[in-house]
C-alpha cells in the first residue's frame, strides 16, 4: 500500500485481527482473550488481538525446541545465511506494508520508517547472515603440555530455544536486532512484541514462511508482561536464553525469573542521557544534532538525550537555538510528510510524561520551551501528542534529572570546567549513552573515555554500526550485542580437544 499524504487517516480504517503465529500457522488463541491496540495519532482502535495464554507458549516453546533438531538444525551455516537474505529481500519488497503497519501501531513519521526503520530491519538479516558466517568458525588452539600434544577446536553451536520480548518505541527495529542473529546462529525463536505494538512481529511470520523458514523456528505470542504471556514465557523451563529489551524495572523482574532453569539473559534496559557541550563546538551542527537527539520519534528512543550540560559562555545563545529547535516541530498526521513531532505512545504514557511536567513545576524548574500537551486538529484531538519541552534552573537531584521521562524532554544546566561536565554526566544510575560536542577531538576523546556509558558519539548521535559492540554500564543493562558480541550471545561454545599423544 503505497505512502499518502494528509488524505489518508492517522491510522487504517478497518481494525485488523491479529493471531499469534506458532509452527508456521496464525493460529487462534487457546484461551478466549482478547485485547485492543490502538494508533496513538488518533487513539483509534487498529488490531483486535488475541492473547497468548500459559497454553499458547507452551505451544510455541515446544514447536521451537522442535524445530531445532528438525530441517533447521541440519541445514549448513551458508543455507541459513542465504535464507536470512530472502527474509531480507522480501522485507523489502513489503516495506510499505510494514510501514503502515508500524505507523497504525506507534504513530510514527512515514519517512523515518519506510525510509528508516523498516530497511534497517531488512538489512540486519543481510548483516548478521554475513556476521555469522565470517565469525562463526573460530581458529585452533594447539597446545603442548604435561599431559601430551593435543589440538583444541572451539566451536559454535546454536543456544536453543530463545524468548525475545520487546519494547514499543522501535518495534521493527528492535526485535529484527535479535531475531536476525538469533537466527543466523541456528536457534529457533519464540518473540513476544509489546502489547502496545503486535503488528510487525506478528507480520513477519508470513515473511519467514515465504523466505523458507521451517516452521517452528520463528513463533510470536501476543499479550501483556506480569501475570500474562511475557512471564508465562520468561517461567518457561524450555527457554535457554531470554533477550529483552525494555525498562530497567522490568529487567530486574525478567534476570529474577531467568535465575530458575539458569536461563542465560541480555538486558538492554533504560537511559538518563547526557549531552556535553563545549563551547568550541560547531554551534549549528551541535545544536541540529543535539535537537535531533532530544526529539527525535518525541523522545521515544533509549539513546535520546534528557540532560544537557553546555559551557557557560555559550549557555544562553544554545538555550534559545534549541528553543526555536523545539517549536519548529510540527504535530499532525504521521503520514503526511510534513509532519515532524509523532506522538506519544499513548494516552497512558502521557499520563506519565505530564506528571514529570508537574514534578519539574513543583521543583521550581524555568520552562523554557513547552510544559502542555500539543494543539492538533480533527481527529488528532484524541491522540497522545505532546509539547516538546525544555528546562533550566533545576538541581541535578530533581525527579526530572534523575530519572527516565522518555519523551521529548531535557534539562538544560551549565558548565564550567572539564572535571565538572564529566561528574554531571556520570551522577546517574543508568549507563546508556552520551555524546560530546567540541572542536577539540583530542577533548572530546578524553571526556568520552571517562563516561560511565556504552556508546559515546562524538560532534553526531546515532550513527549506528552495527559490528560495534551495543549495551549499557550499570541500571542500563548486562552484555553486549551488535557484531561478533552477538554471535557470543546467541552460541554456546564447545571446545573440541584431540589428543595426538
Ligand atoms: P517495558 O519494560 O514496559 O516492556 C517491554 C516488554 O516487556 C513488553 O513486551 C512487555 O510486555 C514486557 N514485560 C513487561 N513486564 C514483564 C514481565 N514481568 N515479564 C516478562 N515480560 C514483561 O518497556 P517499554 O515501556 O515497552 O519500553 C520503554 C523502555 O524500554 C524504556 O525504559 C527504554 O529506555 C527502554 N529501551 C531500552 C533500549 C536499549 O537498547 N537499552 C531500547 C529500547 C527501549
Ligand atoms: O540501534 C540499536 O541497535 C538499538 N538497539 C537501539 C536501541 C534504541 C532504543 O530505543
Amino acid at each position: 500500500m503505497p505512502p499518502e499524504g494528509n488524505a489518508r487517516p492517522a491510522t487504517t480504517t478497518k481494525p485488523r485481527r491479529l493471531h499469534n503465529f506458532i509452527d508456521g500457522a496464525y493460529a487462534q488463541s487457546a484461551g478466549a482473550k482478547t485485547f485492543e491496540s490502538r494508533c496513538p495519532a488518533d487513539n483509534s482502535i487498529v488490531a483486535i488481538v488475541d492473547e497468548a495464554s500459559r497454553a499458547d507458549v507452551d505451544q510455541a516453546v515446544s514447536s521451537a525446541r522442535a524445530a531445532l533438531t528438525g530441517p533447521w538444525g541440519k541445514i549448513s551455516l551458508d543455507e541459513r545465511a542465504a535464507i536470512l537474505h530472502s527474509i531480507a529481500d522480501l522485507i523489502d519488497e513489503r516495506a510499505a506494508d510494514f510501514a503502515d503497519a508500524e505507523i497504525s501501531d506507534t504513530g510514527k513519521l512515514i519517512g523515518p520508517t519506510l525510509n528508516g526503520e523498516i530497511p534497517r530491519g531488512a538489512m540486519q538479516f543481510r548483516v548478521f547472515a554475513d556476521i555469522a558466517k565470517d565469525g562463526f568458525a573460530m581458529a585452533p588452539i594447539a597446545s603442548q603440555t604435561p599431559m601430551g600434544k593435543a589440538a583444541n577446536y572451539p566451536e559454535r553451536a546454536p543456544k536453543g530455544v530463545i524468548a525475545t520480548i520487546c519494547p514499543w518505541n522501535l518495534p521493527f527495529v528492535l526485535s529484527t536486532w535479535k531475531i536476525a542473529p538469533a537466527l543466523a546462529c541456528g536457534n529457533t525463536l519464540v518473540v513476544k512484541p509489546s502489547e502496545e505494538t503486535p503488528m510487525t512481529a506478528t507480520l513477519l511470520g508470513a515473511v519467514m514462511n515465504d523466505a523458507g523458514v521451517p516452521p517452528g523456528v520463528y513463533n510470536v505470542v501476543n499479550g501483556f508482561g506480569a501475570g500474562s504471556t511475557g512471564a508465562f514465557l520468561v517461567a518457561h523451563p524450555d527457554i535457554n536464553a531470554i533477550t529483552f529489551t525494555g525498562e530497567t524495572r522490568t529487567g530486574a523482574a525478567i534476570m529474577a525469573g531467568a535465575a530458575d532453569g539458569i536461563k542465560d539473559i541480555s538486558l538492554e534496559l533504560g537511559g538518563k542521557n547526557p549531552g556535553i557541550i563545549f563551547a568550541d563546538c560547531d554551534f549549528e551542527k551541535a545544536v541540529a544534532g543535539t535537537a535531533a537527539s532530544v526529539f527525535h520519534n518525541c523522545g521515544q528512543v533509549c539513546l535520546c538525550t534528557e540532560r544537557l550540560y553546555v559551557e557557560r559562555v555559550i549557555f544562553d545563545k544554545f538555550v534559545a537555538a534549541l528553543k526555536a529547535k523545539a517549536e519548529a516541530l510540527k504535530p499532525g498526521n504521521p503520514r503526511d510528510p510534513a509532519t515532524t513531532l509523532p506522538p506519544l505512545i499513548s494516552i497512558g504514557h502521557r499520563e506519565k510524561v505530564l506528571d514529570y511536567f508537574k514534578a519539574a513545576h513543583d521543583d521550581g524548574a524555568t520552562v523554557v520551551s513547552g510544559g502542555g500537551i500539543a494543539q492538533t486538529d480533527g481527529a488528532l484531538v484524541e491522540g497522545a501528542w505532546i509539547e516538546p519541552t525544555i528546562w533550566t534552573g533545576l538541581s541535578e537531584s530533581s525527579r526530572v534529572v534523575k530519572e527516565e521521562v522518555f519523551g521529548p524532554v531535557c534539562h538544560i544546566q551549565p558548565f564550567d570546567t572539564e572535571d565538572e561536565a564529566v561528574a554531571y554526566a556520570n551522577d546517574s544510575d543508568y549507563g546508556l549513552a552520551a555524546t560530546v560536542w567540541s572542536g577539540d577531538s583530542t577533548r572530546a576523546r578524553r571526556i568520552a573515555s571517562q563516561i560511565e556509558v556504552g556508546v559515546v558519539w562524538v560532534n553526531g548521535w546515532m550513527i549506528r554500526e552495527l559490528r560495534s559492540p551495543f549495551g549499557g554500564f550499570k541500571h542500563s543493562g548486562i552484555g553486549r550485542e551488535g557484531g561478533a558480541f552477538s554471535l557470543d550471545f546467541y552460541t554456546e561454545i564447545r571446545n573440541v580437544c584431540v589428543s595426538e599423544g
